[in-house]
């Protein structure tokens, strides 16, 4: 690595935002962002996001909401787009397409023993194993040891309550007040669509850096 890496939590269409928090930490050639999913959907210009983060030449992971766009885009007969969904639908363009089209579930840098992933992952068999269907949507783990919404299951602990590491799993998709930090995992999410912040992680100095939301754009 030559430059600094830069982890993102999930920005959902906050462009200014994520154009605040890039000049923030002083963005330099050689930098590597990597965005943890949810570019688009909530906020005021899912198309901007991503435009961005191609000019930046970021990683994006690939989220559920990229997950479901895409899925739609392929499968129109099976897959409707939602109401939600519908401006974000409109405004991609073909290089917006083919950049989330080239999402990878996760990111691994073997020298800081780190993982990037979205939502994150089941703590009973490897990480390397576990598909979409787990890796974009865990938020917790039912009894049953299912990966579940908080909603689905209010009671049940979060996954990364029960990920014992290695390795360091940096994630997103769980929106909290602030940062979730544990001894084996870090969660960027802090909800900036929804009026909170947008959190970036700065490594090798592990450093946070945050935003606070313009306003709140989704309830
Ligand atoms: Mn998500």
């Amino acid at each position: 690595m030559n430059g600094r890496l830069i982890a993102i939590g999930d920005i959902h269409g906050c462009h200014q935002e994520f154009a605040d928090l890039l000049q923030l930490i002083k963005l330099e050639p050689g930098d590597q962002l990597i965005l943890l999913g949810d570019l688009v959907n909530r906020g005021p210009d899912s198309h901007r996001v991503v435009e961005l983060a191609r000019q930046h030449g970021a990683i994006a992971l690939l989220g559920n909401h990229e997950r479901r766009l895409l899925a739609a885009r392929r499968n129109p007969d099976k897959v409707k787009v939602r109401d939600s969904e519908k401006a974000t639908y409109s405004q991609l363009d073909d290089a917006d397409w083919a950049y989330l089209n080239a999402m990878p579930l996760t990111h691994e840098v073997p020298e800081l023993n780190m993982v990037f992933v979205h939502g994150g992952f089941l703590p009973d068999r490897s990480w390397r194993e576990q598909g979409a269907d787990i890796v974009t949507e865990v938020q917790v783990i039912d009894r049953d040891g299912r990966p579940c919404k908080r909603r689905e299951a209010p009671e049940a602990l979060p996954w990364a309550d029960h990920w014992t590491g290695p390795p360091f799993v940096v994630y997103g998709h769980t929106p909290r007040d602030d940062v979730y930090k544990l001894k084996w995992s870090l969660c960027l999410d802090t909800a900036c669509a929804m009026g909170g912040q947008l959190t970036a992680f700065i490594l090798p100095e592990r450093r946070l850096v945050q935003v606070k939301a313009r306003r709140r754009y989704y309830p």
